[in-house]
């Protein structure tokens, strides 16, 4: 007989809709006849939790019983997305759900859809963090994610005459079902203050850091299901909260108010995420967000390795591996560092050792303006004790290792330095002291850590080169794929089984079927069921009607000048203005699709977004295309929007200035997809070209070299703009008053292709993009090549799965044990 404890809990039908209906009564205070739909769906992921969280308690209980090492992944990011769908069908109760809830009465599709995105970052680097802690469960990697618990996410995005308008993200206004708060986890965070040098009764000198705020960290924990896995691991979550007790002082002063003030001051370091995804330099509030996360998140590493066994601090290292997303999280360095030595009293050289065992620091980008530097008047007043220890790293780092390898040589210890001189100040660069206090320094795709390599850390890379290494980005097939598009995931299994879910590389085995006609039918039957899908949602939403029938031409990513939303642009308008001179064009119809926000001070960036709009609304009410062309820009792209046009794409863009886009994740989430890539030779795209082969990708434009050939030689796009009259016309074409009745609307646009230089070669690469367009366009006509062609992108991205590049942090760089339940 099951106890009624056990029975609450069981993977039935039966057990499942007990569970719901209690949840419904009993947590939500609802009468199952008249709950809302939004109880429905808190009561159906409460019941699911519930399943989840015994077994993140029991993976927790094995991992520390083993005393196996875990992985810390350290991120200010994690885009989540929606999570009932994903938990459901990673744990495999998606069918059982499916009827349960259709027995009383509900369809569970419309309860997915009452679920808020949970949209705690940006863009590529947030997502990338987000699919790591799917595979990491999944392989039953002992792992835990830390990061800040953002009372507002990225902003959600409205157009309002064209223009980007920002609101609030208040995701978590009516609570989230799958957070859980950890009071008896709290930690206690200094800022601010001055640090005091003492000596001890030896005469020994050590450092005091006095006179600080504190400010609490409430963690809230979010179980994270992996697939096919009995490993539950979990999301940690840091809140801001006042530290009450360092008020009581103004409060005995009668200050009740001020007091007040103040609590609210402290809590707003988790309200807001910053919107940029290039480096916003100089925010106080930022530094403060970093340091607050990293701090707890080191407390309760250090509190787990101190209560969990006896080992000496040598040992840390063999217990923790900690990860840094980007140079983001690196004030964790100091802080470890400040740990061990002013805490716990180990001597430096000790102490150095085993930080940089322990570290570990994946750079995304190589773009100059995006590398973090903090100046150190602003370090020194938020962290004065942490910019001694960075000076000391420096101290001896400079006077040690590089004067012994370039003696006398002051030029190599002006690049090498943590500290740059600029303008007069001083700056910390995050990115050095990132290779400096760990082992491993990764890019994230094969071309950008050469790139790191040669051109971002040249003289690290010479000193310590066995310290870089390349782990190519992956995406998870469950979220990008499974959940995302079943159909496509059952005709994927029912031809080549399931292990594919949990081993990309059998995707292969689908290569074969390219041939097969009836195969081909039913691969395009499934894209066009989500073209008619998503161009219900373009109804829905933009009021613009666009046949599934056209090429669905998809460019979804952040906004930013390096990634040319405006060559894609340019086109577009060359394509209009053909067609008004020539209506019979010989064409295949195409919506051109688009989902971006902008950084909200990113002016050109929003400009942009305009002039897209603005083209939009001409073209899609223009009568003489014939239906020919559709400009579509959905708004508040996030997650679950992609969830919706990744399956419907037939065309992926990833037209980047060679050698900006670190790696790009979307490319492989299209791709996957059956979508075809238009690309240039940049980023992951590289890799891609090499998986599915030069027969099954559109590649143009300038490679790196050539761009640096081209900046050698002297760059002017004026050049450009007079060789081609396409090119011309369409770029004076945009610039006139014709799409808004204002001639100075997109001078901004026109102004950063001519006079100021087309820092990213969007005049340069026009003509080979067209040219490559028209490839597009004639492939597209010739439906059986096409298809073939989408099939064997299906089946040779497996390299791409995240499992893959998961496996490969664990091995190299992290050590881990897998370990199953
Ligand atoms: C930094 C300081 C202050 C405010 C904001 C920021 C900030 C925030 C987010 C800087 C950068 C980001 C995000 C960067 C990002 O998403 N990079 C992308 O990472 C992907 C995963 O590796 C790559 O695929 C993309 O190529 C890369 O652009």
């Amino acid at each position: 007989m099951e106890t009624p404890a056990n029975c609450a809990v069981l993977n039935t039908n039966e057990s499942l809709k007990l569970s719901i209906t209690n949840h419904l009564r009993f947590t939500l205070g609802a009468y199952v006849e008249s709950a809302s739909e939004n109880d429905w769906f808190v009561a159906t992921s409460l019941a699911v939790r519930d399943r989840v969280m015994e077994r993140a308690t029991q993976s927790r209980t094995k991992h520390r019983s083993q005393g196996v090492r875990r992985v810390h992944y350290l991120s200010l990011e994690y885009l989540m997305g929606r999570l009932l769908e994903n938990n459901l069908r990673n744990s495999g109760l998606y069918d059982i759900a499916k009827q349960a809830l259709k027995d009383m009465g509900k369809d569970l599709d419309t309860l997915l859809q009452k679920e808020p995105d949970m949209g705690l970052g940006n863009g590529g680097l947030g997502r990338l963090a987000a699919c790591f802690m799917d595979s990491l469960s999944t392989l039953d990697l002992p792992a835990i994610g830390y990061g800040i618990h953002y009372e507002f996410g990225l902003f959600r995005q409205e157009f309002v005459n064209g223009r980007q308008v920002e609101h609030p993200d208040a995701w978590m206004r009516d609570g989230s079902p799958w957070k859980i708060a950890r009071p008896s986890y709290r930690q206690t965070v200094h800022l601010y203050g001055k640090v005091i040098q003492k000596f001890d009764e030896f005469g020994h000198p050590h450092h005091e850091w006095v006179e600080t705020k504190c400010l609490l960290g409430l963690p809230w924990d979010i179980p994270i299901v992996g697939y096919d896995s009995s490993t539950v691991n979990v999301l940690r979550l840091w809140q801001a909260q006042a530290d009450e007790d360092f008020n009581f002082q103004v409060f005995n002063e009668g200050s009740y108010v001020d007091a007040l003030r103040e609590k609210a001051i402290a809590e707003t370091v988790s309200k807001v995420l910053y919107p940029n995804d290039a480096t916003e330099s100089g925010k106080e509030l930022r530094l403060v967000q970093q340091y607050f996360f990293v701090a707890c998140s080191l407390a309760d590493i250090v509190r787990r390795f101190k209560n969990g066994y006896n080992l000496p601090w040598s040992e840390f290292p063999s217990k923790a591996a900690i990860q840094l997303n980007d140079t983001h999280p690196a004030v964790a360095i100091p802080e470890l560092m400040r740990i061990l030595v002013d805490v716990e009293r180990i001597d430096w050289a000790q102490a150095w050792a085993i930080c940089q065992k322990t570290f570990s620091y994946t750079n995304h980008t190589l773009l100059p303006e995006a590398l973090e530097t903090w100046s150190t008047a602003l370090f020194e007043r938020v962290l004065p004790r942490h910019l001694q220890i960075i000076f000391e790293i420096n101290h001896r780092f400079l006077t040690g290792e590089v004067e012994a390898r370039w003696p006398g040589d002051m030029e190599k210890k002006r690049v090498l330095s943590l500290i740059e001189e600029r303008g007069g100040g001083k700056h910390v660069r995050m990115a050095h002291l990132s290779v400096l206090g760990g082992h491993a320094t990764n890019g994230v795709a094969a071309l950008h850590t050469r790139l790191l390599c040669e051109r971002l850390f040249p003289e690290f890379f010479e000193l310590y080169p066995d310290r870089f290494l390349n782990l190519t980005n992956g995406v998870t097939f469950r979220r990008w794929l499974d959940v995302c598009n079943p159909q496509l995931s059952a005709l994927i299994t029912e031809s080549i089984g399931s292990g594919w879910l949990k081993d990309s590389s059998k995707l292969r085995e689908l290569d074969r079927f390219a041939d097969d006609s009836s195969f081909r039918e039913r691969f395009q039957q499934i894209k066009r069921g989500h073209k008619v899908h998503l161009a219900k949602i373009i109804q829905d939403t933009c009021g613009v009607s666009v046949s599934p029938d056209a090429l669905f031409d998809v460019q979804i990513k952040r906004l930013h000048e390096y990634k040319r939303q405006h060559l894609n642009l340019l086109h577009i308008v060359s394509l209009y203005r053909r067609l008004l001179e020539n209506p019979q064009l010989d064409i295949a119809p195409r919506v051109f699709i688009f989902g971006a926000k902008a950084a909200p001070g990113y002016y050109l960036a929003k400009n942009i977004i305009h002039a897209i709009n603005a083209l939009a609304n001409k073209v899609n009410h223009d009568p003489r295309v014939g239906g020919k062309l559709k400009v579509i820009f959905m708004p508040n792209y996030g997650v679950s929007i992609a969830e919706r046009i990744i399956p419907a794409a037939d065309l992926s863009e990833q037209i980047s200035t060679a050698g900006k886009e670190a790696s790009g994740t979307g490319n492989m989430k299209l791709a996957l997809n059956g979508a075809l890539t238009i690309g240039t030779l940049d980023g992951a795209n590289v890799e891609i070209l090499e998986e599915v082969g030069p027969d099954n990708i559109f590649i143009f434009g300038l490679t790196v070299e050539g761009v640096t050939d081209l900046y050698k030689r002297g760059y002017n796009p004026w050049d450009f703009y007079w060789a081609s009259e396409d090119l011309r016309l369409s770029l004076d074409w945009l610039a006139s008053d014709y799409f808004t009745g204002n001639q100075d609307e997109f001078k901004p646009l026109r102004d950063s292709l001519l006079t100021h230089g087309d820092p990213f070669l969007v005049m340069a690469d026009y003509d080979a993009y067209a040219a490559s367009q028209a490839e597009v366009d004639k492939a597209y006509r010739d439906q059986p090549r096409w298809q073939k062609m989408a099939i064997h992108n299906t089946a040779r991205v497996g390299k791409f799965s995240s499992d893959r590049t998961i496996l490969e942090y664990a091995e190299k760089v992290w050590k881990l044990p897998q370990v199953s339940m």
